[in-house]
C-alpha cells in the first residue's frame, strides 16, 4: 500500500530538514518503505481537504489505505511498530524505547522550541535578554541531564531506535543557537544519527523539495 506523507511546499527552514516531515521521511528510509509526498502551502493546510486529516491544519501526515494520522510522533512510533529495525524486539527493551520517544518529544522538545522561536520572533522586545537567559537556562538543564544519561555510549538505550530518531530531530532544532557547544557528547550523538544512510536520503529529498521551490520562484 502506497504511503503518502505531506511536507511544506516551501520550507521556511530553507532546507536545514528542521521540520517534522523529516523525521517521518528519516524513519520511512530507515525501514525501506517507499512513499510519495504531497507539497502544501501555507494556506492549503488551512483548506478543509487538509482539516480533516489534520486538525490543527499543520504538516505532517501520513496516509496509508484507509489509514490517516498526524502527529510526528505517532506516525514515527506507528511505522516503527510495523516494520523492523527502529524498535527492538525485546518487550521490555521496546517499552523503554518507547519511554525515550516521549522523552524526546515530551520533555526535550518543548523547552527547545520555547527556546529557538523566542531567539527568532522576541529580539525586538524589550524583555528579551532576560526571558531568553530564562530559556536557555531550561534547556541547558535538559541537555546536562541528557548529556549525563548518554555518557560514552552510542545511543540512548542498545542499539539505534526510533528513539534516537526523535531525539536527534529535536536536538538538531538547537545547531545555530551555540546551546549545544558545552556537550561534546550530544554534538557527537547527532553527528552519527546524521551519519546515517537513511538520515541523508532523507534530507536530500527534503532539501531537493525547498531547491525546486526557490527555482520555480525564480
Ligand atoms: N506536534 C506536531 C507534530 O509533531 O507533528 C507539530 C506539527 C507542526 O508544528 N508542524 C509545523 C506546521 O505545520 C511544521 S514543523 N506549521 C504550520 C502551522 O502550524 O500553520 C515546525 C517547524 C516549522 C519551521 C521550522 N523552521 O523553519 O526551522 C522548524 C519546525
Amino acid at each position: 500500500m502506497t504511503v503518502t506523507i505531506t511536507a511544506f511546499e516551501s520550507s521556511p527552514d530553507r532546507g536545514r530538514g528542521l521540520a517534522r516531515d523529516m523525521r517521518v521521511r528519516w524513519a520511512l528510509e530507515e525501514v525501506g518503505l517507499p512513499y510519495a509526498v504531497r507539497l502544501l502551502s501555507f494556506a492549503a493546510m488551512k483548506e478543509p481537504a487538509h482539516l480533516a486529516l489534520h486538525p490543527f491544519g499543520q504538516i505532517p501526515t501520513y496516509e496509508e489505505g484507509n489509514l490517516a494520522l498526524f502527529e510526528s510522533g505517532a506516525i514515527v512510533l506507528h511505522i516503527a511498530e510495523r516494520h523492523a529495525g527502529l524498535l527492538p524486539d525485546d518487550a521490555d527493551a521496546r517499552a523503554r524505547a518507547i519511554g525515550w520517544m516521549f522523552a524526546a518529544l515530551n520533555t526535550l522538545e518543548p523547552p527547545i522550541v520555547e527556546c529557538t522561536m523566542a531567539q527568532l520572533f522576541e529580539q525586538d522586545k524589550p524583555w528579551y535578554r532576560d526571558r531568553q537567559t530564562m530559556l536557555d537556562d531550561r534547556v541547558h538543564v535538559r541537555l546536562r541531564e541528557l548529556s549525563a544519561h548518554l555518557g560514552e555510549a552510542e545511543w540512548l538505550d542498545g542499539g539505534f531506535s526510533a528513539a534516537d530518531l526523535l531525539m536527534i530531530t529535536v536536538l538538531r532544532r538547537l545547531e545555530r543557537s551555540g546551546l549545544l557547544e558545552l556537550y561534546r557528547n550530544l554534538t557527537d550523538y547527532i553527528a552519527r544519527g546524521e551519519a546515517r544512510p537513511a538520515y541523508q536520503r532523507a534530507f536530500a529529498a527534503q532539501l531537493a523539495v525547498f531547491e525546486s521551490s526557490q527555482v520555480a520562484r525564480g
